[in-house]
């Protein structure tokens, strides 16, 4: 195990339904912590270059709408195994089949509607870090 990073975004569901503090409860209470946060409108080329793996996916241009339909939460995660843990407390990205408890299970309406993002390998947590995050906004730890 070792120390790791990873990118959240609280989606524009969470935001919108007043959850903020109530999701990232459920990421604090995991032993993880916040290194950075900013709460952003992303523009529509933000959200297209955010997913760029999926444009040639049908659900690709509902998925841009949504992302861009309000202010997310952006934020960098930091632990023990920060990638597969926060996936782990994510939940499935379909919340019918989210295990209970996770934030998924009780937060996310439906696959489209599905209120927080996680990194899926540590290779694509450090692009999705510096695509919203410069160096000198991460704010190591040390207690
Ligand atoms: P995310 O990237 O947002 O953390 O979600 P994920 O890894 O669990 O799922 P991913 O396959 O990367 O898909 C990105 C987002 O696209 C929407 N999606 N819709 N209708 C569908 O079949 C479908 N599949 C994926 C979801 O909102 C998902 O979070
Ligand atoms: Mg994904």
């Amino acid at each position: 195990m070792s120390v790791e990073r990873t990118l959240s975004i609280l989606k524009p569901d969470v935001v919108a339904k007043n959850q903020i503090g109530a999701v990232i409860s459920y990421i604090e209470k995991a032993g993880l912590k916040i290194v950075a946060a900013r709460m952003q409108h992303l523009t529509k080329a933000e959200a297209e270059g955010f997913y760029a793996v999926h444009k040639e996916r049908p659900f690709f241009a509902d998925l841009v709408r949504f992302m861009t339909s309000g202010p997310v939460v952006v934020m960098v995660l930091e632990g023990e195994n920060a990638v597969a843990k926060y996936r782990e407390i994510m939940g499935a990205t379909d919340p019918k089949k989210a295990a209970p408890g996770t934030i998924r299970a009780d937060f996310a309406s439906s696959i489209d509607e599905n209120a927080c993002h996680g990194s899926d390998s540590l290779e694509n947590a450090k692009i999705e870090i510096a695509y919203f995050f410069r160096t000198t906004e991460l704010c190591p730890r040390t207690r």
